[in-house]
């Protein structure tokens, strides 16, 4: 893929393939007899669309990188040198519509997990769009936490370690339905370490409900490394909570996949929820705003050694040399080496995907400058019984008085 000095991290900037992490990286697909056999049957669709998801993953990261530096946004919150996490997952799960007209699996994504919005088939355009508080945005410009229920995907809880009771009620209510679903969530390291996240795993251990929980250990949580908030390993967890689990390398995503799709199959046959941990790493800040204190937390060779490990960089070369025809019927590729082809397929989509994120671009800003919120917007579609109450600005500002936190007039008589 292309690489861009001006964005990447800078072990990706001048990336070339190291022979000793790709044969490791070929080594961890034969690992594990089950998910061998899963990788081994995928078609060439699903490899591409694996490589498709996550650079479009990356380059709309890349894209409100930008946008930061230019002063349209002031920060984002990105997923770069974690995407295989969220795309091979995502991929595992079976997104065509149920009965409901809703997609069979839900998932529930945090921030390094924005990636999951477009692979359930958000257009790309709505993330920026939600950065840019438009009012045709999911949201529809209040909130940045970004999802949308008619594509399966649940908006974020602020409160870290909140989706995991949330998701297992969701998982609860396929169970009582009986019906063939699941549910998945993200979580980081330092999300672990909540009371929420516990009394989640716990009832739906107890409950044996189908719910896949992905344990994102990326090395840190905000400005602290893992290493000064958790102790002992990971991998133990699963038998903890006396669910089913397995570890997997997050930088891998045939890996992820393999291991979210065996998890998936587990749940919906009702083995109970299933505890997957993925080793990765943060290549950036908690956000654009700390980059340079984030280079700090670690020494530079973390960061190179995990620069090697680019989980985009590493899949495209596996997949250029792996011996799989990627171009298949394609015509205009023929008389060319097969590696040759495999390179022409990739960039082709990697051409395409670049055009789609510009495009979305184009269509966010055009929504800036022409569908923001209306202020008399402000009382439609939440909790009200009569939206007849104007408010002056500065109640609204002050928060406090009898009638000025949001809610009518009866709405405050009755508190
Ligand atoms: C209950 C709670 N405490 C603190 C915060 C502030 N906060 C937001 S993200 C974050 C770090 C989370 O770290 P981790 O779970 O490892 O996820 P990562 O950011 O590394 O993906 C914190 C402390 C919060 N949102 N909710
Ligand atoms: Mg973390």
């Amino acid at each position: 893929m292309k690489r861009y000095a001006a964005y990447d991290p800078p072990e990706y900037v001048n990336w070339t393939p190291d022979p000793e992490v790709m044969r490791t990286y070929r080594r961890t697909l034969r690992r594990h007899r089950e998910r061998r056999a899963i990788i081994e049957q995928l078609s060439v669709e699903t490899l591409l669309g694996l490589y498709e998801g996550m650079l479009r993953h990356r380059l709309h990261e890349i894209a409100l990188k930008r946008w930061v530096r230019q002063g349209v946004i002031t920060k984002a919150w990105l997923g770069t040198g974690e995407e295989a996490v969220t795309i091979g997952c995502v991929h595992a799960l079976n997104r065509q519509p149920f009965e409901d007209g809703l997609p069979h699996d839900i998932v529930a994504p945090l921030i390094r997990n924005a990636g999951a919005c477009h692979e359930m088939g958000m257009p790309v355009s709505a993330i920026f769009k939600t950065y840019l508080g438009t009012a045709d945005s999911p949201m529809r410009g209040r909130d940045l936490h970004l999802g949308d229920v008619n594509k399966g995907v649940i908006p974020p809880i602020s409160h870290m370690g909140d989706m995991v009771p949330f998701c297992a009620g969701i998982a609860l209510s396929f169970k009582y339905r009986q019906q063939p679903r699941v549910v998945l969530t993200w979580t980081g390291d330092g999300s672990t370490k909540t009371g929420a996240f516990h009394e989640g795993m716990s009832l739906a251990a107890a409950l044996r409900v189908p719910l896949i929980v992905v344990i994102q250990n990326n090395q840190v949580a905000l400005g602290t490394p893992v290493e000064y908030h958790h102790k002992g390993d990971f991998a133990v967890w699963p038998k903890a909570y006396g669910v089913e689990g397995a570890v997997m390398d997050g930088n891998n995503v045939l890996d992820v996949y393999a291991a979210a799709r065996w998890a998936a199959d587990r749940a919906r046959q009702g083995h109970g929820p299933i505890l997957l941990i993925a080793e990765t790493f943060r290549m950036g800040g908690h956000a654009t705003h700390d980059e340079a204190d984030a280079r700090r937390l670690f020494p530079p060779e973390v960061f190179e050694y995990w620069g090697k490990r680019d989980p985009i960089g590493t899949y495209e070369t596996y997949l250029i040399k792996s011996g799989i025809d990627l171009a298949q019927a394609n015509d205009g590729l023929k008389g060319k080496k097969l590696e040759e082809r495999n390179a022409a397929v990739l960039e082709a989509i990697e051409e395409r995907v670049i055009a789609e994120i510009d495009a979305a671009c184009e269509e966010a800003l055009q929504s800036r400058k022409e569908r923001m919120p209306r202020p008399d917007d402000l009382l439609e579609g939440v909790y009200c019984e009569e939206p007849s109450v104007s408010f002056p600005s500065s109640t609204v500002t002050a928060g406090a008085s009898a009638t000025g936190d949001g809610f009518s007039a009866t709405e405050a008589k009755r508190k």
